[in-house]
C-alpha cells in the first residue's frame, strides 16, 4: 500500500503537518512511527497528550476510537492513611530488627505499620469517545501515522472513491484534543458520535446543541468515597451537512469537512480540595476556540511542541530498515541493525515526556497520562522507589527542563503531607513519602510490609529538585525548592538511628526496594540505596546552602550526620553489597529487577570508573550477577548502568533487547507487561549516558559509544552547569563537539584519557575537536 497522492492531500488542504515536515524533510522525516492498519488493541493505538489531556488514537476507518485521559480524574477523594498505630509500634519493629528477628518485625509492621487503606487510589480513565462511520466501505489504501516532530496521529485512506484524512492533536496552548476530519468528495463525511466508559459510576452522555458531554462522578476505591466530578465536552464544527442529537449520540450528516475540540476537566483543584466546577471549565475552554479555526489551533500547537522537541537532533545512523512499518521493524528488531529505532525511540520518549508532562498539569505517572482502566495496572500511580524518577531522567540532559515542573509541584505535595506522615507514625519534624504515592499525595507506606516500609522515596525525588537547578543555574527556583530538601533531610536527622553493630547511622525500619534478603524478609536496616540516598540529599543541601547562604546551623547538623551515614561496603563475592550484611547470595532472586544498590552509579555519581575505581568494579560484579535479561524499566535501568561502567557494547546488547517486541510493544510503548512508560524513559535516558555524562562535575564526550553507531551526532543536550553540548562523531571518534554556555562557569570536558578544562561566559560557544589523539579547542 502507499501513501495517499501529495497532490490529493493539499487539494484537501490536509496536513499542515506534512507541508511544515517537508520544509526540514532530511532532518524529521524519520520522526515518524506508522502502520499500514488500524490498531486492534491498545497498544497498537497512538498516543498524543498535552500534558494534561491524553487520547489513543486507534485509526479505526469505520469505527474510530479515541481513548481519553484526564489527568486528575483519579479514584477516591482527599484521604489520610497514616496508620495511628504506627508510631507505638515503632520502638518495638526497631529492636526486632536490631535483633535480628526480620519474619517477626515484618508481620508487625504489616499489621500496624502499613497504611489504613492498605492501598492507593487508582488513576482512571474517562473512557472512549466512538467515531462510527456508517457506508464506509473498506478502504483500497491505508496508512496511520504519529509524526513525532509535529505532534500529530493522520489516518489517511481511499474508500469508495474518496480520499479520507483524519488528524488528532493535542493542544497545551488551547487545552483541547483536536480532531479534523476531512474528504476529497462534498458532503462525504456521516458520522455518529457517542461515549462508553468503563467506570464503575457510570458516567451519562447527553446531547446539548452542537455539542456531546458526558458528565459524571470517579469511582470509589479501598472504601475511600469517589469525590470528583468530571465532564468531558466535545464541540463539533462541520462545514456543510447536518448536526443532529438523540440520546447520548451526536449524529453528522453529508458534511463535507468536521473538527471535534474535546475538553475535559474534573473537580479536582489540589489534594484537598475538590471544588472546582468542570463544566465551567470546560465552556471557558472552548469559548475562548469559538472563532478559532483548526488551522491556526493546529498551527499554535506545533509551534508549542517544535519549541520543545526540536531542541535535540539524533542520529545513530541510517539502513534500509527504516523504511519499514514501526511494527515490522519492531519485531526485526533482534537479527536486523536499524540504528534509526534507536534513535525513533530516543525521540519517542521526548515526545512522550511533552505529552504528559507540562506545567499546570500531573506529573508523569507509571502510565504517563495514558491509561484505558478504570482501575490500572498498579493504579498508573507514582511508584517512588524509581519508576517515577526513571520518567525524569531524560528531561534535563534531554532539553526539557520545562517538563519537570510538574514533578517539583508533586514533591512540593507530598512535602505537607508527608509532614502529618512523619508526626504521625515517626514523631519527626520534617516530610517522608514511602514507595507510593497518588493524585491525593498519600505518603503512607502501602501494599504491605515487603514493599511499603520504605522511607526515601521522598528523598530521592528531592535529587531531581537538585538537578533541575544543577543544569539550569536558576538560584531563584533553587531558593524556592531548599525548604523542600531541607524538609526532607530534616526527617532523617530526626530519626536516623545508630546500628548497634555497626556503629553508622542507618534507616530503621526500611528495605531494599522489593528484595527479599533471605532472612525472613525484606525489611532491615540501612539497605545500601538508602544511605546513598541519603548522602545525595545531605550532600544537595549542602550545595544549596552555598548557593543561597544563611543556613549555618543546619549545615553543621548536615556535615555531623553525614560523615556517620554507612559506608557502600564489597562482599565476599566482590560485589556491592545491597544491605550492610553480606546476604546478596543469600537473596532468593539474586536476578531481582530492582538494582537498588547501584544508584550510586546511576543515577547518582557517587560511584564511578574513575573517581571510585574498586566500587565501579564492585557495582559491576553485582550487575553481572544480577544479568542483563529483565523487564521493560528494569532492563532499562541496566541500560544506563552498563552506559557508567564505559560498556558501550555491553549497553548496546541490552538496548537491543529493550527496542525487542518482547520489551517494546507495536506502538513502542514500554512493555513491563502490561504497559509502563518508564521504560521508555529510561531508554532516552540509557542512549544520553551513552553519548554524554554529565557527572562528578565533568563532561564525557562519548563515553559509552557502541560499535554499532561508528557515525552520527546528538546536538542539543545539556549537562550540569547549564551549557548545551553538541556532540558528532564519525568512524568511532569524537568529529566535534560544541559547547554553548547559557551561564558563566568552569566546564572539563574528559575524552578517552585526555581532558580539557574551558571557561566560559554566558552566550559564549567552544568548539572542541581531537587533535593527535588530543582534546583541543578549535580556534
Ligand atoms: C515497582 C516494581 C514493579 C512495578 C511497580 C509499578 O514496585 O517493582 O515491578 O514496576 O513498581
Amino acid at each position: 500500500m502507499t501513501l495517499t497522492r501529495r497532490s490529493t492531500l493539499a487539494a484537501l488542504g490536509a496536513a499542515s503537518a506534512m507541508a511544515a515536515t517537508s520544509a526540514r524533510a532530511g532532518a524529521v522525516a524519520p520522526l515518524r512511527l506508522w502502520y499500514r492498519q488500524p490498531a486492534k488493541t491498545w497498544v497498537e493505538a497512538l498516543p498524543v497528550g498535552s500534558g494534561k489531556l491524553g487520547a489513543m488514537v486507534f485509526g479505526g476507518v469505520s469505527a474510530e476510537r479515541l481513548q481519553l485521559n484526564e489527568d486528575t480524574l483519579w479514584a477516591g477523594g482527599p484521604y489520610v492513611a497514616d496508620n495511628p498505630e504506627a508510631r507505638a509500634a515503632l520502638p518495638e519493629i526497631r529492636r526486632l530488627i536490631d535483633s535480628g528477628d526480620y519474619a517477626k518485625a515484618a508481620q508487625i509492621a504489616d499489621a500496624k505499620f502499613v497504611g489504613v487503606p492498605r492501598k492507593q487510589m487508582s488513576y482512571q480513565t474517562i473512557g472512549d469517545l466512538k467515531l462510527d462511520f456508517p457506508g464506509l466501505v473498506e478502504p483500497t489504501r491505508y496508512v496511520r501515522e504519529l509524526d513525532l516532530d509535529g505532534a500529530i496521529a493522520i489516518t489517511r485512506f481511499t474508500a469508495g472513491g474518496v480520499d479520507h484524512v483524519r488528524e488528532v492533536i493535542a493542544s497545551a496552548p488551547d487545552g483541547v484534543i483536536a480532531v479534523r476530519l476531512a474528504a476529497s468528495g462534498r458532503g462525504a463525511i456521516n458520522l455518529d458520535l457517542s461515549f462508553a466508559s468503563p467506570l464503575l459510576s457510570k458516567p451519562e452522555a447527553a446531547v446539548e446543541g452542537r455539542s456531546l458531554v458526558l458528565s459524571g462522578a470517579n469511582d470509589s476505591q479501598q472504601g475511600i468515597v469517589a469525590k470528583l466530578r468530571f465532564e468531558c465536552r466535545v464541540d463539533v464544527r462541520a462545514k456543510g451537512g447536518r448536526v443532529s442529537g438523540q440520546g447520548g449520540v451526536l449524529s453528522i450528516r453529508d458534511a463535507d469537512e468536521v473538527v471535534l475540540l474535546i475538553a475535559a476537566a474534573t473537580s479536582y483543584r489540589r489534594y484537598d480540595d475538590v471544588s472546582g466546577d468542570p463544566t465551567a471549565l470546560n465552556k471557558t475552554t472552548l469559548a475562548k476556540l469559538s472563532r478559532k479555526p483548526w488551522a491556526k489551533i493546529l498551527a499554535d500547537h506545533q509551534a508549542d511542541h517544535r519549541g520543545l522537541f526540536r531542541r535535540v537532533d539524533v542520529d545513530f545512523g541510517r539502513t534500509r530498515a527504516d523504511l519499514l512499518p514501526t511494527d515490522e521493524r519492531i519485531k526485526a528488531s533482534p537479527t536486523t541493525d536499524d540504528p534509526s529505532l534507536a534513535a525513533l525511540y530516543y525521540q519517542y520518549g521526548r515526545y512522550l515526556l511533552i505529552a504528559c508532562s507540562r506545567t499546570g498539569s500531573q506529573a508523569a505517572n507509571l502510565q504517563g497520562v495514558w491509561n484505558d482502566k478504570p482501575s490500572a495496572p498498579w493504579g498508573s500511580k507514582y511508584t517512588i522507589n524509581i519508576n517515577t524518577q526513571m520518567n525524569y531522567w531524560p528531561a534535563e540532559p534531554g532539553n526539557l527542563p520545562e517538563t519537570v515542573a510538574p514533578l517539583v509541584a508533586l514533591v512540593k505535595d507530598l512535602s505537607e503531607t508527608g509532614a502529618r506522615t512523619a508526626q504521625a507514625m515517626y514523631g519527626a519534624r520534617g516530610w517522608v513519602a514511602h514507595h507510593n504515592t497518588d493524585l491525593w499525595r498519600a505518603t503512607a507506606p502501602v501494599d504491605g510490609a515487603p514493599w511499603g516500609v520504605w522511607p526515601t522515596g521522598g528523598a530521592w525525588l528531592c535529587k531531581h529538585l537538585w538537578d533541575h537547578y544543577d543544569y539550569g543555574r536558576d538560584r531563584a527556583y533553587l531558593a524556592r525548592v531548599y525548604p523542600l530538601m531541607k524538609g526532607s533531610a530534616r526527617f532523617f536527622l530526626d530519626t536516623l538511628v545508630v546500628d548497634p553493630k555497626f556503629g553508622v547511622l542507618v534507616t530503621n525500619p526500611s528495605l531494599s526496594p522489593e528484595n527479599d534478603h533471605g532472612h525472613g524478609a525484606s525489611i532491615v536496616a540501612g539497605p545500601t540505596m538508602d544511605q546513598a540516598i541519603i548522602r545525595d540529599l545531605f550532600d544537595n543541601c549542602l550545595r544549596a546552602e552555598a548557593v543561597l547562604g544563611a543556613d549555618p546551623a543546619f549545615v553543621a547538623e548536615l556535615k555531623a550526620a553525614r560523615d556517620k551515614l554507612a559506608p557502600y561496603r564489597i562482599g565476599k563475592d566482590g560485589q556491592l553489597q545491597e544491605w550492610q550484611e553480606d546476604w546478596d547470595a543469600d537473596a532468593p532472586d539474586i536476578h531481582h529487577r530492582h538494582v537498588s544498590h547501584l544508584y550510586g552509579l546511576f543515577p547518582s555519581d557517587q560511584i564511578a570508573i574513575d573517581t571510585t575505581l574498586k566500587l565501579a568494579e564492585a557495582a559491576r560484579r553485582t550487575l553481572v550477577t544480577r544479568g542483563d535479561l529483565s523487564t521493560g524499566w528494569a532492563i532499562a535501568w541496566r541500560l544506563n548502568l552498563w552506559a557508567r561502567l564505559g560498556e558501550g557494547d555491553h549497553a548496546h546488547g541490552i538496548l537491543r533487547l529493550l527496542l525487542g517486541p518482547e520489551r517494546t510493544y507495536p506502538n513502542m510503548f514500554d512493555a513491563h507487561p502490561p504497559f509502563q512508560i518508564d521504560g521508555n524513559f529510561g531508554g532516552t535516558s540509557g542512549m544520553t549516558e551513552m553519548i554524554l555524562q554529565s557527572r562528578n562535575d565533568r563532561i564525557y564526550l562519548l563515553p559509552a559509544l557502541p560499535s554499532a553507531w561508528p557515525t552520527g551526532h546528538i546536538k542539543g543536550l545539556r549537562a550540569r552547569g547549564a551549557v548545551g553540548v553538541d556532540v558528532r562523531w564519525a568512524g568511532g571518534k569524537l568529529a566535534e563537539a560544541v559547547l554553548t554556555a547559557s551561564a558563566d562557569g568552569r566546564h572539563t570536558v574528559v575524552l578517552a584519557g585526555s581532558s580539557l578544562s574551558l571557561a566560559l561566559r554566558k552566550g559564549q560557544t567552544a568548539r572542541l575537536v581531537l587533535r593527535d589523539g588530543v582534546l583541543t579547542r578549535a580556534a
